[in-house]
């Protein structure tokens, strides 16, 4: 069995944030060796490169003899509770050693600016974003990152002068931090995700409560009693898309327009948002939260919600083609995301909605998509892994035709749209069946559809 050297950090994995890990303990001068589960991952020859000295151990932890290192920094793709890793930090435990973490731990220790934080199943790359477009705009020196763009630990390496450092964090990384401390977070909403990693919805609730811990300001969803906080916080707000209670962040109809609202207080109208639908107006609600605990002037945060256009692959409008609107929300990769695109999407149409979704659906029920399907959807076409159970539970709902892949699917729905129609690519599932990512889910179809509108345009 090979043996992780006495006193040498480990870090497990030798993804996106390993690597910023190891860099991160390079710049601290610390001893650190390496463990992938995976016989050769990716990036493998890179790292041999770049560290020719840092041992690298590959395949499974169970060969290896982890009990002499100092601390262990496990990336977010990898399970803490499998056996392994389990028996470590029992043993761990029982010698009163420091427990595993992961590199948000890291980062709240070496962080010399307020942390802002945002959690959620879904919008917290929309609200990360927008939050950051807020601090710009009010003048701040601002660092983004995270589970979206640049990993923390590199922030602080890019700019060691911020501050203020805006991090959307996954249930995964939220796992392995004992102690965030943030200035404010928002926890945006709950939904089923990530359950063939947290068992169940419980465990997957409580690994995002970590958000909680040592904050001093929360946001968190008055429509959704599963994203607030279990113990007191010193300052705590809500957002509603309803007309607000008392202080809350939500939505009013004054003078005949809808408004957004803080308490009283009239601020924007809706229809002044550079993005759609009611999830999107909850989102900007959440940021608006955020901002002005963090100090931003209205006036600034206002200038940066007209402006923001939303992100990529998440309900992205690509063409309409012969009356058919084509949209993208390959982001979709859960049954929340799903949902709300439907619904946003489906109560604007003319016409009837054709979903196309499918992929890996990481144990979730999709029965919550039948009503909202039945309600606005023409058909849905589903590919991929999980397309059976996709449809099993919509059958009964709507129409539902089976095929092989994304392509297919689009190929059947420009078959069967009318005009007024529109055909939402929202997953519901991840991509890693058949693709290497949402991204690259997204732009297959933007191609797709791309060459459907040059055919429409040669009148083929
Ligand atoms: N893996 C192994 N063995 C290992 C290490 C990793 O099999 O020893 C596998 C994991 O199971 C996973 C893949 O390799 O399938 C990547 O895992 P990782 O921990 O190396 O991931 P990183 O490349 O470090 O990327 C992670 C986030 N990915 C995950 O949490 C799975 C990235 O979020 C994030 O941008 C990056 O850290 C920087 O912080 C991506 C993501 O999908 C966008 N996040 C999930 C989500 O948003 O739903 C949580
Ligand atoms: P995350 O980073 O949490 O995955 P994104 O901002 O990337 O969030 O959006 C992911 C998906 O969630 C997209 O499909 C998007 O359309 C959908 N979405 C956006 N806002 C909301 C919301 N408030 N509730 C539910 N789904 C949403």
């Amino acid at each position: 069995m090979r043996r992780v050297p006495q006193g040498a950090t480990l870090v497990i994995g030798l993804g996106v944030s390993g690597r910023a890990i190891c860099r991160h303990l390079e710049r601290l001068g610390r001893s650190f060796v390496v463990a992938d589960t995976r016989p050769s991952p990716p990036g493998i020859e890179e790292f041999r490169a770049a560290y020719p000295e840092v041992p690298l151990y590959c395949g499974p932890l169970s060969a290896l003899d982890m009990d002499g290192a100092e601390e262990v920094v496990v990336s977010p793709g990898v399970d803490p509770e499998q056996p392994a890793l389990a028996a470590l930090r029992e043993r761990r435990r029982a010698n009163g050693e420091p427990q595993l973490v992961g590199e948000i731990a890291l980062f709240v220790r070496a962080a010399r600016a307020p942390i802002a934080a945002i959690t959620g199943s879904n919008a917290k790359s929309t609200v990360t974003t927008l939050l950051g477009e807020m601090a710009r705009e009010a003048g701040r020196q601002v660092a983004v990152g995270g589970n979206l763009g640049t990993p923390a630990l590199d922030l602080l390496a890019e700019m060691p002068n911020a501050e203020l450092y805006i991090l959307e964090l996954s249930s995964f990384q939220l796992e392995t931090t004992p102690f965030l401390g943030a200035t404010s977070v928002a926890y945006l909403n709950l939904s089923q995700d990530h359950l063939d990693r947290h068992g169940d919805m419980a465990g997957y609730r409580e690994a995002k409560q970590a958000v909680f811990r040592g904050a001093r300001h929360a946001v968190v969803n008055g429509e959704d009693a599963a994203t607030w906080p279990l113990e007191p916080l010193p300052c705590l707000e809500r957002f509603t898309t309803q007309s607000p209670q008392s202080d809350e962040w939500g939505i009013a109809m004054r003078n005949g327009q809808e408004w957004l609202m803080h308490g009283d207080e009239a601020l924007m109208t809706t229809d002044a948002l550079g993005v759609a639908g009611r999830h999107n107006q909850a989102n900007v609600l959440a940021a608006l939260a955020m901002g002005s605990q963090l100090g931003f002037p209205l006036e600034a945060m206002c200038r940066a919600i007209r402006r923001f256009k939303g992100l990529p692959h998440r309900s992205e409008k690509l063409a309409e083609i012969e009356g058919v609107m084509w949209i993208n929300d390959s982001k979709g990769t859960n049954v929340g995301a799903t949902l709300a695109a439907i619904a946003g999407i489906g109560s604007t149409l003319k016409g009837r909605l054709i979903l196309l979704a499918g992929g890996v659906g990481k144990g979730a029920d999709f029965t919550p998509l039948g009503e909202p399907m039945a309600r606005f959807g023409r058909e849905a076409v589903v590919f991929g892994m999980d397309a059976p159970q996709l449809d099993a539970a919509l059958r009964d709902h709507v129409p539902v035709h089976h095929v092989t892949d994304l392509e297919a699917a689009m190929i059947r729905a420009r078959a069967i749209a009318e005009p007024g129609d529109c055909v939402l690519l929202s997953p519901a599932c991840a991509s890693l069946d058949q693709f290497s990512d949402y991204v690259a889910r997204g732009e297959a179809f933007r191609q797709g559809v791309q060459r459907f509108a040059e055919e429409a345009g040669r009148g083929d």
